[in-house]
């Protein structure tokens, strides 16, 4: 299968996060990527499409402010990754914003998704992996897998949060529809839930999106992801914490029921590998060879898909729980 992987991507290293009270190591450290590279072997450069189907997804004023947000950090002052530690939660409105602090946290959900110097470089290199790789699929590979990473699933039109700042899953549905797909299915298998992949379905109803991800209730993002806010184009299956491959199979079952109804002309998959028994932020209990049996489930549907890479933080199983899954294709 092609691989897209663009070395930039690498220049996205965020020191820590804070969560529980305290700083904790990034999760979504740059090494990663080596279990990655290592297990899925030949990678290729993706090509260079530009920032217009980005901005076809994202807002003008965030994709703005992500590319100079570190250097308004400097500016006022501050070293390392800018933090965001005040949130309009009163209802937004048109206020015009200049000191990065107010920026930060109009534009963040959390403190987890710090931007330093490169981020925007590395989210950029990131979205384009996925752009190529939609690229391969529409030119008659059956599947084609990008190494997102920042991951994307989390970042909404106008606002990043769970190490996500480019929503590379939605930029490639839109850049399918533009370019003629009628119909694009978004398939998220991340312990999380993909609340921006979500947030951006609204009023899309040639974008479809079904998510398998752990109970809300009791995990991150908390305020998105719970069955009831299934509706038309929307089909959210929580899980409770614990989930093991016996209990994960019936909802993906039913998850492929629901887009072999839609029959799709495109799948994406946001493929998280921290459904892991030994994810270190995670509580579902999948293993190694479970990825194997998923891919094989989802490559049944026939239908071409792209494979992009979100969540997965136990660095010893990474490669071969990724090599795994696509090897199901
Ligand atoms: C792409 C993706 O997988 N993003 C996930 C972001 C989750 N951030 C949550 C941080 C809080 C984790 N709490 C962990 C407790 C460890 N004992
Ligand atoms: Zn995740």
């Amino acid at each position: 299968m092609r691989c897209f992987w663009d070395e930039r991507q690498r220049l996205h290293d965020p020191l820590q996060e804070f969560f529980n009270g305290a700083l904790h190591p990034a999760a979504d450290q740059a090494k990663r990527v080596d279990a990655i590279l290592a297990a899925i072997g030949r990678t290729d450069a993706p090509a260079d499409a530009g920032l217009d189907p980005i901005a076809r997804t994202h807002d003008g004023g965030y994709l703005q402010f992500l590319r100079s947000a570190n250097d308004r950090w400097q500016a006022a002052g501050r070293d390392g990754d800018a933090f965001p530690y005040t949130f309009p939660v009163v209802r937004r409105r048109a206020l015009k914003l200049d000191r990065i602090d107010a920026l930060l946290g109009r534009y963040s959900f959390d403190t987890a998704t710090p931007i330093g110097p490169e981020t925007w470089t590395a989210a950029y290199w990131s979205a384009q992996g996925a752009l190529s790789a939609l690229v391969a699929v529409t030119g008659g590979e059956r599947a084609a897998f990008a190494l997102c990473r920042p991951p994307g699933h989390h970042a909404g039109a106008d606002y990043c949060g769970g190490y996500s700042y480019l929503n590379s899953a939605v930029i490639c549905a839109d850049a399918a529809i533009a370019a003629g797909k009628r119909s694009v299915t978004i398939l998220d298998v991340d312990y999380h839930h993909g609340n921006g992949t979500q947030d951006m379905m609204a009023g899309r109803d040639e974008i479809a999106f079904v998510s398998i991800h752990a109970d809300p209730a009791t995990d991150y993002p908390f305020y998105w992801g719970h069955a009831d806010e299934s509706r038309g184009n929307i089909l959210n299956l929580p899980l409770p914490r614990g989930t093991d491959w016996t209990a994960y199979q019936p909802a993906l079952i039913q998850a492929i029921d629901w887009i072999e109804q839609r029959a799709p002309e495109l799948l994406i998959v946001s493929y998280g590998a921290d459904t892991h028994e030994t994810d270190p932020i995670s509580h579902f209990k999948l293993k190694t060879g479970d990825y194997g049996s998923m891919a094989r489930r989802i490559a049944s549907l026939g239908v071409p898909t792209v494979i992009l890479m979100e969540g997965g933080y136990a660095i010893d199983a990474l490669g071969a729980n990724v090599a795994e899954f696509l090897g199901g294709f």
